[in-house]
């Protein structure tokens, strides 16, 4: 952990588009908390306040975040501007929109022009679970406390596996 992050206790930005974003984006919050990662939340938009967002991405790299987990719905713009403000990694979760089923956040995360990147993750609740399961391995090569607890995690998802009445023994 770095000085910044042990000052503040943040490792990992969270950020959504709009609060209708939580309900997505909470199984993130929930892995980081169990795994340990130190986090903090906040709803910023690109298109609503886009002041917000670039002095966001100045408060991340002055606080020295391991990363960001953006998660936007529809034109989700918001992970390729943060991008853009800040040279701290920017993991894009796509958003399920109602109009195209999180088909156009996606692509609008994913096909950033070279220069700027967005770590691009699956649409809706599995996109921001693995983003979160993505920024704790990233710690894990330097965060022992946070290497336990992912390998046990991952253990006991296997565990859970080899416990199904289902699973034949083979
Ligand atoms: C995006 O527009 C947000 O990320 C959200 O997914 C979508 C709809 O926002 P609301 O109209 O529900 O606030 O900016």
């Amino acid at each position: 952990m770095s000085e910044e992050q042990q000052k503040t206790g943040v490792q990992v930005g969270v950020v959504m588009g709009s609060r209708s974003d939580y309900e997505t984006m909470q199984g993130a919050l929930e892995l980081l908390a169990r795994l340990g990662v130190g986090y903090e939340v906040r709803v910023l938009s690109a298109h609503r306040t886009p002041g917000l967002l670039a002095s966001y991405g100045a408060r991340a790299e002055r606080l020295n975040f391991a990363c960001i987990i953006a998660g936007a719905g529809g034109a989700a713009h918001l992970p390729g501007m943060l991008a853009a403000f800040t040279r701290v990694p920017v993991l894009g979760v796509p958003v399920q929109s109602r109009a195209l089923s999180g088909q156009d956040s996606l692509l609008s995360m994913v096909q950033m022009p070279a220069g700027v990147p967005v770590a691009t993750f699956a649409i809706g609740a599995a996109g921001a679970k693995n983003a979160a399961l993505f920024a704790a391995a990233v710690l894990a090569t330097t965060d022992e406390a946070v290497r336990t607890r992912l390998d046990a995690f991952r253990a006991a998802q296997t565990q859970a596996v080899l416990d199904d009445p289902f699973f034949d023994g083979q």
